[in-house]
């Protein structure tokens, strides 16, 4: 097998944990490869297999009390608000039921089939998409592939034996300890289904055996292969939360890619993968210095920099493997990557596995964009479109509100209610606003008009509206949000009281401020809503401001109160930093000193202890500049928070930490916030020569960047649209078109814009 690639994780023995094993995925069928070689195991799932179905929590009460909640918080009664809310508010029932593994696909080798191995490896290529595991045994070569087709949306398994042996082995499917129905399936095949609880999807697993060679019968609910020279196993799986009948959906696709044969699935699969894969490449450091390390397996090379050493190629792996988990947990038509992508073994994960609000769906996202996967954000916006709905129902019922809302978590069926009885966490109405800001985001950086008239300024303006009915004004006149929370710390008021229940925190009214403006901005676009959007600029202009505290932080909440964990893993308040950009070093610096200060205080404190924390720090130095502080953070989620398969840790397996760091990345070679695009802006010593090709910036450009020693060598931006470039840059640029010609560059302020054309290239130097 050919190791010299910084694109493949790669093994010399078979995962024992799941956390060893190679994930595969086409957005909605996802597997975890484990390459044993007696009795293999691929764990499967289904992205809509989730227990229970959808449920009318609405607290009844919740109206009724929401003017006694906000009493006591104006009082400076933030436990006797909380005691309150937990009963008045919080969702009937509480909870909202988890994501759920589908089951397992189990291969048995044949008695007496065994010897001793050598020569075992076990990778996932991430440039094809396939999983693979070579070995011999008793003379004879075995291979196998795995991998999860989009186009033909099945899961393939090929086995092969090149020499003497023979491939005897036999497959089912199974489902500790829910497994509803196993059947035979004709002569070849096999077939489980069941439900997810009295009231949840009913689900199909499909499983069919094509030997070449050898024999194929079902002895119970097994399929029996015999002295085969290969093996192809086709699986599908479906639910009924899109098909009425998932197992005649599973059947069909199932005997359309053993129809087309393996040879025609693969290559559909490869070319396929690779057209969006290979949009964006990565090297960082000398090739001469990063290339021998690729030829180690990738738990060793973890090994080495958990030690200390460095490998720059470890890290664009990482990367380009955030791309690829997104690539394979979210694609049209699927549900979003959820917090653990779509890879679970448990029937009861944590967190239920489900779509947090507060960070971590958002966080998946994050390279959605920039690491040009824009098709793969497609499943939020169908989530948000149903959260519109469900939200629209809770905003009225629980708020007086028109416009919707979400709160901290969500789940298959779009729910809205508060979930849970976790005071810290759960009474925010912010999720969904935040939330929104993704359809803003994918249209930026895209500058589809039609998608922004019909997709995301309806669900914007339905965001906003929410808000102009919710917000209270507090004593100072200011428009607050109320009863919030800041997710999910707590203070101290003045009078000893400590509250998590809070008036104004600052992250919902940066938030509420991103909101607005984007709305505000999208209807001048689009021409329509004037008087919407002159009222909700006069709301804009009453949101309480980011401030500065009295340690010269930023403030987390409207007002200073003392915060109870000043390390605490959420650092909700630099939102305005990442991923807004109402505070940049540029145009708000001492806001963007505050905001470093909020960093290193909670740095010092012990924050940054989950995955996903490490991963939005890296993120907020990125945008501060600072890249020497945003590598080493980034040296510490690589080596403190990464699982044998690179999965992201929380502790437990969380896949955010994946996403947060692959757009922490990005984020530190190009960044375009405030319509400026930054070339390399938080280039860290360690990178000091490299390349990327293929990111995009916002207005519509994929960028392409080299550099040197430190300094650009040149960067070639594709515009996509007619326009106007603005860079910005502490060192004098010059331009040039596809034809080598000079631009007319209108340079001042560190700033360097350059009319553009659909279609064309850009080349940009610094000036000799
Ligand atoms: C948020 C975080 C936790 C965890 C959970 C899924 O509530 O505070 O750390 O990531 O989401």
């Amino acid at each position: 097998m050919d190791n010299d690639s910084n694109l493949k994780l790669w093994y010399k023995q078979p995962a024992g944990k799941w956390v060893e094993a190679l994930p595969v995925g086409n957005g909605s069928l996802g597997a975890m490869v484990f390459g044993k070689v007696q009795q293999e195991r691929i764990q499967l799932n289904e992205d809509s297999v989730w227990y229970g179905g959808p449920a009318d929590r609405e607290n009844p009460d919740a109206s009724r009390y929401l003017g006694e909640v906000r009493r006591l918080m104006f009082e400076g009664r933030p436990a006797e608000a909380e005691y309150l809310a937990r009963m008045a508010m919080s969702g009937t029932p509480k909870h909202i039921a988890p994501y759920q593994t589908l089951g397992d696909l189990n291969l048995y080798t044949a008695a007496g089939a065994s010897g001793a191995i050598s020569e075992y490896v076990r990778e996932l290529d991430l440039a094809t998409g396939i999983a693979a595991v070579a070995y011999r045994m008793n003379g004879s070569k075995f291979r196998r592939e795995v991998f999860a087709s989009t186009v033909h949306q099945v899961l393939v398994i090929r086995l092969e034996a090149e020499g003497a042996e023979r491939l005897t082995l036999s497959a089912n499917v199974t489902r500790r300890p829910f497994e509803g129905k196993t059947a035979a399936w004709g002569t070849d095949g096999a077939v489980m289904s069941g439900q997810c609880g009295p009231d949840g999807v009913t689900f199909g697993t499909v499983l069919k055996a094509v030997p070449e060679g050898g024999s194929v019968q079902v002895i119970g609910d097994f399929v029996s292969v015999e002295g085969a020279a290969s093996v192809t196993f086709y699986v599908a799986a479906a639910t009924s939360f899109r098909h009425a009948d998932p197992v005649a959906v599973g059947r069909a696709r199932v005997e359309a890619a053993a129809a087309r044969g393996y040879a025609a699935v693969r290559d559909a699969h490869t070319a396929e993968h690779r057209a969006i894969f290979e949009r964006v490449s990565l090297e960082l450091g000398d090739p001469s210095g990063v290339q021998p390390l690729a030829l180690l397996p990738t738990d060793e090379r973890l090994r080495r920099m958990q030690g200390g050493q460095e490998d720059q190629g470890l890290i664009a792996l990482f990367f380009q493997y955030g791309r690829y988990l997104l690539m394979a947990s979210s694609r049209p038509g699927t549900l979003p990557a959820n917090l653990q992508g779509i890879w679970n073994e448990s029937h009861t994960p944590p967190w239920e596995s489900d779509y947090h609000l507060n960070i971590n769906l958002q966080m998946n996202y994050w390279p959605a964009e920039v690491c040009n996967l824009a098709e793969c954000h497609e499943p939020v916006f169908d989530l948000l479109d149903r959260l519109r709905e469900n939200g629209s129902k809770t905003a009225r019922s629980m708020y007086g509100a028109s416009g919707f809302v979400a709160h901290h978590a969500t789940n298959v069926w779009a729910d809205t209610d508060i979930v849970g009885l976790y005071v810290p966490a759960v009474f925010w109405p912010m999720g969904g606003a935040w939330l929104s800001l993704h359809l803003w985001e994918h249209y930026r950086y895209g500058l589809d008009h039609s998608f922004l008239a019909e997709r995301a300024y309806p669900t914007l303006k339905e965001a906003a509206r929410f808000f102009l009915d919710f917000l209270v004004e507090d004593a100072a006149g200011r428009l607050v949000t109320v009863p919030s929370l800041s997710p999910e710390n707590s203070y101290r008021l003045d009078n000893g009281n400590v509250g998590c229940l809070a008036i104004g925190p600052s992250m919902d009214s940066q938030i509420i401020h991103a909101l607005l403006t984007a709305c505000i901005e999208a209807s001048g676009i689009l021409g329509i809503d004037a008087d919407f959007s002159a009222r909700l600029a006069q709301t804009l202009e009453r949101l309480p401001a980011p401030n500065i505290g009295k340690h010269g932080q930023l403030m987390e909440w409207a007002d200073d109160y003392e915060e109870v964990e000043p390390g605490h893993r959420h650092i909700s308040h630099l939102f305005a930093l990442h991923p807004g950009e109402q505070i940049t070093p540029q145009h708000t610096p001492q806001l963007a000193q505050a905001a470093r200060t909020t960093l290193e205080r909670r740095l010092a404190n012990g924050g940054g202890h989950t995955g996903w924390s490490r991963a939005w720090i890296i993120n907020f130095w990125a945008r501060l500049q600072e890249a020497d502080f945003a590598y080493d953070n980034l040296l510490a989620l690589i080596s403190h928070a990464v699982h044998p398969n690179l999965f992201g840790d929380h502790p437990p397996f969380q896949i955010d930490a994946n996403f947060g760091g692959t757009a922490a990345v990005a984020e530190m070679l190009l960044q375009s916030q405030q319509g400026e695009i930054q070339l390399l802006p938080a280039l860290p010593q360690a990178w000091g020569s490299g390349q990327v090709t293929g990111l995009r910036a916002r207005g519509g450009c994929e960028v392409d960047i080299a550099w040197r020693d430190g300094r650009l060598v040149e960067a070639v931006l594709h515009a996509k649209h007619a326009g106007v470039c603005a860079i910005r840059s502490e060192q004098p640029l010059s331009v040039r078109d596809a034809a080598g010609a000079s631009m007319e560059v209108q340079a001042g302020d560190a700033m360097y814009r350059f009319a553009v054309e659909a279609g064309s290239r850009y080349f940009v130097r610094l000036q000799p």
